[in-house]
């Protein structure tokens, strides 16, 4: 990423797993980061401002757009805000799918909402999806379902917003090594399969391993840079190319 250092950033659950490693990307890269998240974690402390944000409530995510731009307009924004529940559409509860859509998707829209008119032209906004939004595992309803929300919302962005220079994409991680993942990881495999239970998903990917959160931070600082210029409504897997692969054995 080469751009003009000081780019003014903002992302949100940025204080652990993807967003903790698109923050750390984007300060090496001379971006100034504002963290919103609901809760600050030890490794972010220092490095980065803090804003305490509940993605659910509104005013909580305008106050965190209006903290990262009190002084520079908004350059970048990253959407890293996710929770995974399990249960087909008949095991879950109505208020585990509103949660899981408001803070996996309906906190997009409202970050969006807010930091779109505070964005110059050439403002850039990436947000995570996952492979799960095309295709998916067993007893993911309400997590993929928020997931398709959000490929969709970002090519409709992308369509309203190309007129002002505002790009839109979104990027699709399989599994990758984060507290989220971690998390399912001790559910299903318990805690002393932990490990060995990120070995078997990962080996469910034809690179034979769990992608890194920076592998997927790399992405999208690569999308929101000038480089990608002429990218816009996209989506860009992550994937160790699991989506690639048939489950068709010879
Ligand atoms: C991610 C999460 C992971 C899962 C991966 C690949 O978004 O749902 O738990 O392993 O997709 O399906």
């Amino acid at each position: 990423m080469q751009d003009p250092l000081n780019k003014n950033a903002l992302i949100f659950g940025g204080a652990s797993g993807i967003g903790w490693a698109a923050a750390q990307t984007m300060m090496e890269h001379g971006a100034k980061v504002t963290i919103a998240d609901v809760h600050r974690s030890s490794e972010c402390n220092d490095a980065a401002r803090y804003i305490d944000c509940d993605v659910c409530k509104a005013e909580q995510v305008c106050a965190a757009v209006r903290y990262a731009t009190e002084r520079d307009p908004l350059d970048w924004l990253v959407y890293s805000t996710g929770i995974q529940r399990y249960g087909s559409v008949v095991d879950t509860s109505v208020e585990e799918y509103d949660l899981v859509q408001s803070i996996n998707a309906r906190g997009a829209f409202l970050a969006c909402r807010a930091a779109i008119p505070r964005m110059p032209k050439g403002g850039a906004i990436v947000l995570v999806s996952s492979v799960q939004a095309l295709a998916c595992q067993e007893s993911v309803a309400a997590y993929a379902a928020s997931k398709g929300t959000l490929e969709a919302l970002t090519r409709a962005m992308a369509v309203d917003h190309a007129k002002d220079n505002i790009r839109v994409n979104a990027v699709l991680p399989g599994t990758v090594d984060t507290p989220m993942v971690r998390s399912s990881a001790r559910r299903f495999g318990g805690a002393d399969g932990l490990e060995q239970t990120l070995q078997q998903w990962g080996e469910s990917h034809p690179l034979g391993r769990v992608g890194h959160a920076d592998e997927i931070a790399n992405l999208i600082a690569f999308l929101l840079s000038d480089k990608a210029s002429f990218i816009t409504g996209a989506s860009y897997r992550a994937d160790g190319g699991l989506l690639a692969q048939l489950a068709v054995r010879l």
